[in-house]
């Protein structure tokens, strides 16, 4: 049920990300578009635009514009790909088992591709016709802080900057929860402005995000333990495997219980937190 629902939300959101990002045969520019379509066709697995849909979809909303948004939250998801793989930060020469933009084409173009990606989407949200002014103002405002210099770039910046002797347990938690769970929680936050949620139900929903969020990155970790990849301090080297399979649990646990708070049906939302966290990756 659960996978037929995911399915058809990636079908909708690929089929929307071509439309929004293509090709136009006579521009100066088309190796740009071209270089975006390549990271945005990769084989991303849209979990973003995926929660955001079945937030809104939490609702009874019909929305055309959440398309719009989730589509925009992959392109921002998509910029810190790119970006992360340059040579100047985590240095990756392949992602999702292919070469990484900057090696595909080359490292100005990948860094221009990910401004392209990361002005578009709120162009994107801005033009959205079926929202209402405020709603856009909402949901710029609520994405640009999860990942501005409080969120996202925040949890980029402790990690470029800091030694791996520095990194304990509590600055390793404030990395996961602005890398990642800022973003999560912004697909929620968005699903419920364009849901015209009430205040009480955003708050349930940002909550849910973050431990969901943060809860994915550990399991992350899990995953990335057996590459020992660039010795870099994860929950893993700071917990040890057991404690970090506890702690991912339990912020599971914690996201479920937010959702107690949800003034609407949850069996949606919660059967993909458990697909999140049984298949992460
Ligand atoms: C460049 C400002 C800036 C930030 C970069 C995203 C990021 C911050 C770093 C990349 C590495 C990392 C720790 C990402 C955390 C989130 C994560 C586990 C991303 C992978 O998400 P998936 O599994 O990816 O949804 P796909 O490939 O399915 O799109």
């Amino acid at each position: 049920m659960i996978d037929k629902y995911i399915e058809e939300k990636s079908s909708r959101i690929n089929h929307r990300l071509k439309e929004l990002v293509s090709l136009k045969n006579s521009s100066y520019q088309n190796k740009l578009y071209e270089a975006a379509d390549y990271s945005l066709h990769s084989g991303g697995k849209r979990l973003r635009p995926i929660l955001l849909l079945a937030t809104v979809d939490t609702f009874g909303i019909k929305s055309k514009a959440a398309l719009d948004v989730g589509c925009a939250i992959e392109m921002v998801h998509t910029y810190s790909l790119i970006h992360d793989d340059l040579p100047c930060m985590d240095d990756d020469d392949m992602r999702r088992n292919k070469p990484s933009l900057h090696k595909a084409y080359n490292e100005w173009l990948a860094l221009l591709t990910g401004d392209y990606l990361l002005t578009y989407a709120f162009e994107v949200i801005a033009k959205s016709r079926q929202l209402s002014d405020s709603q856009i103002v909402k949901i710029v405002s609520t994405l640009s802080e999860r990942i501005g210099g409080e969120g996202l770039i925040a949890g980029q910046y402790v990690d470029l900057s800091s030694s791996n002797e520095e990194t304990d347990w509590e600055k390793l938690k404030f990395m996961h929860l602005n890398k990642t769970a800022s973003l999560f929680s912004a697909c929620f936050e968005c699903g419920a402005i364009i849901a015209k949620a009430k205040k009480a139900d955003l708050n349930a929903l940002q909550s849910f995000g973050l431990n969901l969020g943060f809860a994915f990155q550990i399991l992350d970790d899990i995953s990335d333990a057996s590459l020992e990849k660039k010795d870099k301090k994860t929950a893993v080297s700071i917990l040890g495997i057991n404690e970090a399979k506890k702690k991912a649990e339990e912020l599971y646990k914690q996201a479920l219980l937010s959702l107690n708070d949800l003034s609407k049906q949850t069996d949606l939302l919660k059967d993909l937190a458990s697909k999140l966290i049984k298949e992460p990756c």
